[in-house]
Order: C-alpha cells, then structure tokens, then sequence
C-alpha cells in the first residue's frame, strides 16, 4: 500500500534530476543531498527514491528496511561531513513544519547551538 500524492513532490524531481541539488550520497533506494536552506553547519537531506511513502509513519509500517537504510545513510553522511554525532528530524504533518509530503530525515550536525530544529 502506498500513499503517495498525485503530483511529484521536490524530492520526487531532484530524484530524477530534474532540479538542482547538491547530492553528497545515494544508494539504490535513498538519496542524500544539501538542505538548500541550512539550519544547522551540516544539514542534509536524506530522502527515500520512492515517492510512495509521505512521513516516517507511512515508511515505517510500509517497509522497516528502507527506513534502516535511510537511517544508516544518514550516520554515513554524520561520519563523512561530520564528527559522526548527529540530529535527526523527521517533521510529520503541516502543523510539525512538514512541507514536503515525500519521507525524508533533516541531519543535523556540525555544533548544534541549543534547540536547533528543521
Ligand atoms: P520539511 O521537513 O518538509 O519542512 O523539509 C523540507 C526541506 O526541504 C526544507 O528544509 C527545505 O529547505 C528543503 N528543500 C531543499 O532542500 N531543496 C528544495 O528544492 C526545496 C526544499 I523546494
């Protein structure tokens, strides 16, 4: 089962690179790349290819492994532009500051100053 909206999302277009994004890791099934408006020294985006799944809800009860190996990216992205210590935030729902209904997790790392969120 899927939930995906019927129009492709951000996320769904940088995937098919048809909009600019600075992409720092990928696997067959997730992609990472450079949040466009940091909050944080280091803040990427780690997102799912697929576009079926909305929030971490959807993704979790829909396919645990994915959600591992998003999860598993985003230490690799921590490691590779960090010290391997970070925040992860998955925003679910407008009213959480979700705008873009397509899963993905902000990393957040780098010196976090005191209630730094996405
Ligand atoms: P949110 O959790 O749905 O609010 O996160 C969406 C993020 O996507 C937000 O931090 C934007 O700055 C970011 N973003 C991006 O990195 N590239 C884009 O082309 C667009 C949004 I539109």
């Amino acid at each position: 089962m899927t939930d995906s909206p019927a129009e492709p999302t951000v996320f769904e277009r940088i995937v098919a690179r048809e909009i600019p994004a600075r992409i720092v890791a990928e696997t067959d099934r997730v992609i990472a790349f450079h949040d466009i408006a940091p909050k944080a020294p280091v803040h990427v985006i780690v997102t799912t290819k697929t576009a079926d799944y909305r929030d971490i809800v959807g993704l979790a009860a829909g396919d645990p492994a994915l959600l591992a190996e998003l999860v598993a990216v985003a230490q690799g992205v921590a490691a590779e532009l960090g010290d391997g210590e970070f925040r992860l935030v998955f925003n679910t729902g407008a009213s959480a500051g979700q705008t873009v209904f397509h899963v993905h997790a902000h990393v957040l790392a780098g010196g976090l100053e005191e209630g730094t969120l996405a």
